[in-house]
């Protein structure tokens, strides 16, 4: 695929060609682009554009602020197929996953454009006599947006769709491996936004750069909001410095994610769910499958059958047609994957695949053999997270056991269950069930759809992007209490007068 074909579709082919950051793709190791990162002199820059554009913005209404999502969505259907290609050329993820990601865009944009229209807040019922008490909902300031390789043009979106229509300006810092996709964003927002018209300049903005460029942003009192993605380390640094100066963090950090297979499970179906969370995207989404927990009277059967399915495995180019997998972004990440399966050998596992591959001759590109590894148990290694197709897979006995071991992680993003047997389901996604922000029956811990809060407890942060009330994150709520009588009750019957 031509890259500068794909930049001259999406309007970037001037941008892509010059600057201090080399892109490489992971496809091939080759660099595809280049780009011009920016300071932390800069950051202050597009921060006080930012907030001035917040204080004309959080006045406009909210329904026509719904117009601008609605002509970005306009732009990405209308460019899906390009932009898909960039973040497959880009990430090393597979096209149907490129096109998946872009659609993840249409349908939060969809969803924003809706809900410009429902920044709903309670009335409530009042102890005092003519009085009314209501809740209201208003615009926070400044969005600062840090998102991460993986997912490097939706998570912007759900995080950007909700900010827009809540009354709030944006300022994204991508992951510094995928420059490209973000450049296209915003080239198809600046369109959108000479579309819209009378948007205040500066409303949505794009920083390139590295940690100096996000610290920047996150310490920075203009910001009211960061929204981070990325691991748990990063959060750790994030969250503290934003609760240092009691701004608002929402934090999607990594996963470590269960399943548990039961005996009355749909085994043909669980091995499919199985087989897409935990190697497709070649094992890096933050929702990807890492611990399976399958009952032992049904386990020889299901790790012999995954073994089968592991080794028909398509690995190759993502944008050839029939690939599953694609590369591991880069030389880092193989690197770990390595080091992790030595290490799972080292604490008592079978490993089976894993192996790095030769695609095309590439020798820059991390191709790699998913992996199942068959452990004793949840040894040190298994409760780390590596962001690489790995599957510990673990035997359980009984279904308190299985569901304390999904539990047993540090990390709460995602987990699921396969069975029939309803009594188990309901356990599951019941309070003393699975203590993950996504508990699934019957699907496996990825894809999400937007429509849902998406987010986790525990070391992944506890913050919800995306769909349900999540948008709350990005307002801020007050209480209006309206005395319409000529009297002056107090609250708690308090008597406070002078004789
Ligand atoms: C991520 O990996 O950072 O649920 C996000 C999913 C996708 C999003 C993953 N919708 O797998």
């Amino acid at each position: 695929m031509d890259a500068s074909r794909i930049f001259a579709d999406l309007g970037i082919l001037e941008l892509a060609g010059a600057g201090d950051v080399e892109v490489r793709s992971p496809i091939s190791g080759e660099v595809i682009g280049r780009v011009a990162s920016q300071a932390a002199s800069d950051v202050d820059a597009a921060l006080a554009h930012s907030h001035a554009a917040f204080l004309k913005w959080r006045d406009v209404p909210a329904p026509r602020r719904g117009e601008l999502v609605r002509l970005l969505g306009e732009r990405l259907r209308e460019h899906k197929r390009a932009l898909g290609s960039l973040v497959s050329l880009e990430t090393g993820k597979i096209l149907q996953e490129g096109l998946g990601e872009v659609q993840e865009m249409i349908d939060i944009c969809d969803f924003a454009v809706g809900l410009s229209r429902q920044l709903y807040g309670l009335t409530i019922a009042s102890e005092r006599p003519g009085h009314r008490m209501a809740e209201s909902w208003h615009p926070m300031g400044v969005c600062a947006i840090i998102s991460a390789f993986n997912f490097p043009v939706a998570v912007w979106s759900w995080n950007a769709a909700l900010a827009l229509v809540c009354g709030d300006s944006v300022v994204w810092k991508p992951s510094e491996k995928t420059p490209l996709t973000a450049l296209a964003v915003q080239r198809l927002m600046v369109d959108a936004l000479a579309t819209f018209g009378d948007a205040p300049e500066g409303l949505v903005s794009l920083v390139i750069g590295g940690r100096d460029v996000g610290a920047k942003l996150v310490a920075d009192p203009r910001t009211a909001i960061v929204s981070a993605t990325g691991s748990t380390e990063m959060g750790r640094a994030v969250g503290v410095a934003v609760a240092q100066r009691f701004g608002r963090a929402i934090l999607e950090l990594g996963g470590n994610n269960g399943g548990i297979v039961t005996p009355s499970a749909d085994r043909e179906l669980a091995l499919r769910a199985i087989l897409f969370s935990a190697v497709g995207t070649a094992g890096q989404r933050c929702t990807s499958l890492r611990r399976l927990f399958v009952h032992e009277s049904v386990y020889d059967d299901t790790v012999s059958r995954l073994k089968q399915l592991y080794a028909k495995v398509p690995i190759g180019n993502p944008l050839d047609a029939g690939t599953l997998m694609g590369p591991l972004i880069d030389a880092q990440a193989s690197e770990r994957m390595q080091a992790a399966l030595q290490r799972a050998q080292a604490e008592g596992g079978k490993v089976t695949g894993g192996q790095r591959i030769s695609v095309d001759g590439q020798p820059n590109g991390y191709y790699v053999e998913p992996a199942l590894v068959e452990m004793p148990g949840q040894s040190e290694i298994v409760l780390k997270e590596t962001f690489a197709p790995i599957l510990y897979i673990m035997k359980y006995r009984d279904f308190d056991e299985a569901i304390a071991a999904n539990n047993g992680a540090s990390h709460g993003l995602s987990s699921c269950v396969f069975t029939t047997d309803l009594r188990e389901a309901e356990r599951f996604v019941s309070a003393s069930g699975s203590d993950c922000g996504i508990a699934n029956v019957n699907i496996g811990p990825s894809g999400a759809e937007i429509g849902g809060a998406f987010g986790g407890e525990k070391e992944t942060g506890g913050g919800r992007e995306s769909g349900s009330d999540a948008w709350k994150g990005y307002m801020r709520r007050a209480t209006n209490t309206v005395n319409y009588s000529t009297a002056l009750p107090l609250a708690q019957g308090i008597d406070f007068k002078l004789d």
